[in-house]
């Protein structure tokens, strides 16, 4: 339907004649008290219906995954530019939108915070401090044969889905509201509505037919804008639209958390690191929205594929007057591997020695050298061979010379190479979200619907879940149809991230086939005089397995059972099993399973202008056995070339007053074709040993965006040969920018050590 253009995105759905149109007044200043409004303009004003403010939430004007510290609508105080105050509603769009700018407001600034630096020195935190500890770090740090220190800075993302954050409220009978809403979390929705109005649950029913991009940034952000709408809908009793406009979007929600890590580390002269002392602060923006959780998992994967024998992880979320910072790709993972990869890059560059030999020395292994920093063993290793496989398949080495001979002799420009892995742990860190429920029905034409809590925003569960069921109850794929995920179907859902949409929401479809197969060859043994353990349901039949002409037609079958009114419908549950993690002592056995892969990068620098371009990538991941391995390629791809985006081109930059100057797509830099890398060659490892988890395959949404940090480690790789000995300072973005910047302090300080040494002379 995306090829075709027929896929609806909420702003597609074509208006009632009574609908109202919404947008946003919002404050123009990062932190202030609101001390009064002018709303006369704008009520004045031809079309507009409604100026609606804090005092007209009926319900709890606070909410908030995890800590409920967002308001609605701003009462008292703002907390960035771009903070809701006034829903304008019209009759059109562009009533709304001329209204909004009749509003003025009276605001007394506060002063703000803008980055990580000043929210440590002003200990404006969000929650507690963090730890993982293992070993005595300490003793090792004081025992290690070398030692580097250092920091890193690590930017944030915009998601850049191309459907913006939308909704549309119907307000109905009795004090019901129907929302169509762009969001991976119809549950959160549902009761952040509910709350906003003041109602049970179960007068809100929120549907997601699908998204046009997520990302992460529609978990807990949806709920925001579609609140809005259900608030004028219930005031105006007419339904109400809201979609944010790309600016909009780009300047109001939250986006990656911006990290700055603070590390010491010691190691051998064989590269082997022996403590690390590692400080993770992240920027969450304003509120704490879920970012206690993705610290969490940044420092959960800061020790990526690689045993640390002494470690003292510690984290802490900043409090800043910016859009509230919230789930993106990775979920904090990319931001730990980075701070670790960095490291590793240094160490080898203090060595003088290749990286991936440094890496290789690091990394768990099998049966010895194998548990985490937080306690969980690690199991089915797989990188030790996929590297070493990635080595050969790349031709590592061979380049490794190549660049080596490359760079000793060109003025104009550096080459510089890499390979990183990474190991993602699958499943929520927060357990209770390690549960899904589905709903499946059976209809007399033998025609399959299934629900679930997933919601589609591209990634392609809803195909994933489509051909399980089909397999299952051994019908073709067209004779399934996926329903629009809503929560008057499936109830306390979990959102789709995680990567875990298939994996939970996929087996508890399976759970239901499984009983509705159950039940339907139980009716058809005596039919085909054999017994149900003989049955087999493929092609459409149900046919008996060592006579298979003895067989009735699936239609056939389930139109008799409807006769003899057998139950044709189910619904099935599934948990992970076995997950568990104390926050408190930061031990534990958090994920099912984890997803691993490697990509190796070469990028070209160019010495005057700091242009970047990635030459090569090899990238190696191990799915499992793929429920769909096309579906899986484009994760893959698409993962890494959202990645390469994160390390190289996207910077996110604010004025003085915490303005967003990067708000649009002239002034934010995704990944374009054309910033492909040249030669990209995308293999799966071949791994059927996951049988712990779904039809042994293995979650993949996420991690290959972990992978693109390879190319990020290539620049640092590449700048070291120009740096003679000296670590390159380099930070995250790499844009051309700080590349050349970066080169420059690198040659000055070569030169400068010329000039002494000649002067010594
Ligand atoms: N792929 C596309 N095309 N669009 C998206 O928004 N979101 C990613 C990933 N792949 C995303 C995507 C994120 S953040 C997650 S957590 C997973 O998809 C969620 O889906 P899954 O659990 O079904 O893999
Ligand atoms: C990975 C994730 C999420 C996570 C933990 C992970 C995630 C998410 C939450 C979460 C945590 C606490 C809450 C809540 C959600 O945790 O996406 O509602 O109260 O939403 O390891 O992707
Ligand atoms: Mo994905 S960041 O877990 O929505």
């Amino acid at each position: 339907t995306h090829v075709a253009g027929t896929s609806t995105f909420i702003d597609d759905v074509p208006p009632r004649t009574d609908e109202v149109f919404l947008d946003i007044f919002a404050s123009p200043v990062a932190h202030g008290r609101l001390k009064a409004l002018h709303l006369e303009a704008a009520r004045a004003h031809p079309g507009v219906l409604a100026l609606l403010t804090a005092a007209d939430v009926p319900g709890d004007n606070h909410f908030g995954p995890i800590i409920k510290d967002e308001h609605l609508l701003a009462a008292d105080e703002v907390h960035f530019v771009g903070d809701p105050i006034v829903l304008v509603v019209a009759a059109t769009r562009k009533a709304a939108a001329d209204g909004r700018a009749l509003i003025t407001a009276e605001i007394e600034p506060l002063p703000p915070i803008f980055t990580i630096d000043q929210a440590i020195a002003a200990k404006s935190f969000i929650g507690p401090e963090r730890v993982i500890e293992t070993g005595d770090v300490a003793g090792a740090l004081a025992a290690a044969e070398h030692h580097l220190q250092g920091t890193l800075t690590m930017g944030g993302q915009e998601h850049f889905y191309l459907e913006s954050q939308a909704a549309i409220a119907y307000p109905g009978e009795s004090g019901e509201m129907q929302v169509l809403s762009s969001t991976q979390h119809p549950t959160e929705v549902q009761s952040v509505v509910a709350e906003i109005l003041g109602v049970p649950f179960n007068h809100v029913t929120v549907t997601c037919r699908r998204m046009g991009g997520g990302f992460g940034g529609k978990e807990t952000q949806a709920a925001g804008p579609a609140a809005l709408a259900a608030l004028a809908a219930a005031k105006l009793r007419r339904p109400a639209r809201i979609v944010l406009d790309r600016d909009s979007d780009m300047a109001m929600t939250g986006k990656r958390h911006p990290f700055k890590a603070f590390y010491q580390v010691g190691f051998s002269s064989d590269g082997k690191i022996t403590a690390l002392a590692l400080d993770l602060f992240s920027d969450g923006g304003c509120t704490a929205d879920l970012s206690p959780s993705v610290l969490e998992r940044a420092m959960l994967h800061s020790d990526n594929a690689y045993f640390l024998p002494n470690a003292r992880i510690t984290g802490r979320v900043c409090r800043t007057h910016l859009p509230s910072n919230t789930a993106f790709r990775g979920f904090g993972g990319p931001q730990g591997v980075a701070a670790k990869e960095n490291i590793l890059e240094e160490v080898a560059i203090y060595l003088q020695r290749d990286a991936l030999d440094v890496r290789a020395a690091n990394l768990y292994g099998v049966g010895e050298r194998d548990v985490t920093p937080y306690g969980q063993r690690v199991e089915n290793n797989v990188l030790p061979p996929l590297i070493a496989q990635l080595r050969q398949t790349s031709a590592y080495d061979r380049r490794r010379r190549e660049i080596a001979a490359f760079n000793a002799q060109s003025t104009s420009h550096l080459r510089g190479l890499a390979m990183t892995p990474v190991k993602f742990g699958i499943s929520f860190t927060k357990k209770t979200l390690n549960q899904a429920n589905a709903l499946v029905n059976i209809y007399t034409d033998g025609s399959v619907m299934v629900t679930t809590g997933a919601t589609e925003m591209g990634q392609g569960v809803y195909t994933r879940i489509r051909q399980l069921v089909a397999d299952d109850l051994g019908v073709p794929f067209d004779r399934v149809r996926i329903g629009a995920t809503a929560t008057d179907k499936n109830h306390n859902t979990s959102p789709t991230a995680a990567s875990s949409g298939t994996d939970l929401n996929g087996a508890a479809a399976l759970d239901a086939t499984g009983r509705l197969r159950e039940r339907l060859a139980a009716f058809a043994a005596p039919l085909l005089n054999t017994t149900p353990q003989q049955l087999r349901f493929a092609d459409n039949f149900v046919s008996q397995r060592d006579n298979p002409s003895n067989r009735i037609a699936f239609p056939d079958l389930v139109c008799a059972a409807y006769i003899e009114r057998i139950n044709l419908g189910e619904r099935g549950f599934y948990i992970i099993p076995g997950v568990h993690f104390d926050r408190d002592t930061g031990k534990g056995h958090p994920f099912l399973y984890y997803t691993n892969g490697a990509a190796a990068a070469e990028v070209l620098i160019d010495r005057f202008t700091g242009e970047l371009a990635v030459a090569r990538v090899d990238l190696l991941m191990d799915a499992g056995v793929p429920i769909n391995p096309g579906i899986d390629r484009g994760q893959i791809v698409g993962g890494f070339v959202q990645g390469m985006g994160w390390v190289t081109t996207e910077e996110l930059m604010w004025d003085a007053t915490g303005r967003l100057l990067s708000h649009s797509p002239t002034t934010y830099k995704i990944p374009n074709v054309s910033d492909l890398p040249e030669i990209f060659n995308v293999a799966f490892f071949e791994n059927a040993n996951n049988a712990i988890s779904l039809k042994r395959s293995k979650a993949l949404g996420e991690p290959p965006l972990l992978l693109g940090l390879s190319v990020w480690a290539a620049v640092k790789n590449a700048l070291a040969y120009a740096g003679a000995g000296r670590i390159p300072p380099l930070q995250l973005p790499a844009t051309n920018e700080h590349i050349l910047m970066t080169l420059t302090a690198l040659e000055r300080a070569a030169a400068a050590n010329a000039r002494v040494a000649g002067a010594a002379r």
